[in-house]
């Protein structure tokens, strides 16, 4: 017999179409007819569909649609509406924000005012898309923790494209649209503020990153480990002994003494995931407003010597 579960699913458990729980009075219908995919089901869920479309999505996606419009036939006059050498340079190509004697004014679209176009159609997008994530969770009776970490991403992106801006007084120093083009502007914001490596909300934020990725790997790792007890249907198995959970549990105890709960580790996870672009986006929004040179600061506060010794 083929075991239940391995690294991905081995048997897919099909049922009928199923259409969902009933949608509250004044929503619109979920749109779109229910199908079955084999290869989807071997990652997921076989069934694709029916989706819930409404208002906000709606209208997040022709935002998002108008700021990919306006981002992407930008970059394509920048190469003389050559198709060829959009396609070959895409990923060089950029739609950048308003030089800097500017300031917070509207400037000319082809200086940096399309650039604010897409900028304001992709922050509604984004916005909407919050919005109907959260209606979606409330619709369901679920909570809104989906949301609330998507709110974190938020903050950061915020904090990046316009709040800091804002504060600097200076659209110039917010980051352009572009694949290579916005890792070139983060290499220069570390450049020019002497070093993102010593701001310590940038340490706090990579320490989440990596932190997100190492539970990740310990709870999906211990979760397939147990798959053949049963380990994924989480709410049989919290009380009982000699289940899955109790074994994962006891794995854990045994090899690092201390072993968080079936509840607990989603919380640890949710968390440190959180608090990746949370404390991220208080690094850069102290970056050029509170502290001018992260290197500085660091020796002014002991963090690094004022010079390092030489061999
Ligand atoms: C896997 C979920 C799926 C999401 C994907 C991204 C777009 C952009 C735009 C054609 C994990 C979809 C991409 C919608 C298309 C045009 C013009 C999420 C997963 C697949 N970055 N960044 C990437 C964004 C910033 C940095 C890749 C967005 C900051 C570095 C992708 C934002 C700084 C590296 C991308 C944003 C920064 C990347 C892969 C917004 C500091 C890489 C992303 C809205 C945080 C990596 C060539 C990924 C790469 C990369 C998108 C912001 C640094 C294009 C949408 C300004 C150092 N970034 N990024 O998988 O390969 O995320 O770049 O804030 O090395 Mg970035
Ligand atoms: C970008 C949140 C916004 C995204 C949203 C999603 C769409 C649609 C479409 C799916 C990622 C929008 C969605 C548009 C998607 C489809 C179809 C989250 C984002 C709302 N750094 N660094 C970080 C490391 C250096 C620099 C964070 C490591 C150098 C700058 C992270 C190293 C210099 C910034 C991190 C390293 C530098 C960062 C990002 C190593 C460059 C930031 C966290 C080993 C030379 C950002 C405080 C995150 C930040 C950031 C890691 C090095 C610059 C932990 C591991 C020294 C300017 N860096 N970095 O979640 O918050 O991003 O800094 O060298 O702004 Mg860094």
């Amino acid at each position: 017999m083929a075991e239940y579960q391995n690294i991905f699913t081995r048997v897919q458990v099909h049922g009928p179409i199923d259409m969902g729980v009933a949608l509250p009075a004044g929503d619109s219908p979920r749109a779109g007819r229910p199908f079955m995919a084999y290869w989807l089901g071997r990652i997921g869920d076989a069934q694709i569909g029916p989706i819930y479309l409404g208002t906000t999505g709606f209208a997040s996606l022709v935002c998002g649609i108008i700021a990919i419009e306006i981002i992407g036939l930008n970059m394509w006059a920048s190469v003389n509406w050559d198709p060829v050498q959009f396609v070959r340079r895409l990923a060089y190509l950029s739609l950048d924000p308003p030089p800097a004697r500017y300031g917070l004014s509207f400037p000319p679209l082809a200086e940096g005012g399309w650039w604010l176009m897409a900028g304001f159609f992709l922050t509604t997008s984004i916005i909407l898309w919050w919005v109907r994530m959260y209606r979606r969770a409330r619709a369901l009776g679920l909570g809104t923790h989906v949301a609330w970490a998507f709110a974190a991403a938020i903050w950061l992106y915020l904090v990046l494209g316009f709040i800091r801006p804002v504060m600097m007084g200076n659209f110039s120093e917010a980051v352009p649209f572009g694949i290579f083009p916005h890792l070139d502007w983060t290499n220069t914001f570390s450049l020019t503020y002497g070093n993102l490596f010593y701001n310590p909300f940038h340490m706090l934020s990579i320490a989440f990153l990596y932190g997100s990725a190492l539970l990740f790997a310990m709870h999906a790792a211990t979760i397939l480990a147990v798959s053949r007890y049963g380990g994924e249907r989480e709410i049989e198995q919290i009380t009982d002994r000699g289940t899955a959970t109790e074994r994962a549990a006891l794995f854990w105890r045994w090899t690092m003494g201390f072993n968080a709960t079936m509840e607990s580790i989603h919380r640890w996870a949710w968390w440190f995931a959180v608090l990746c672009p949370l404390t991220g986006g208080i690094g850069i929004l102290l970056t050029g407003t509170a502290v001018d040179n992260w290197f500085d600061w660091a020796v002014k506060h002991g963090v690094a010597p004022a010079a390092y010794p030489s061999r």
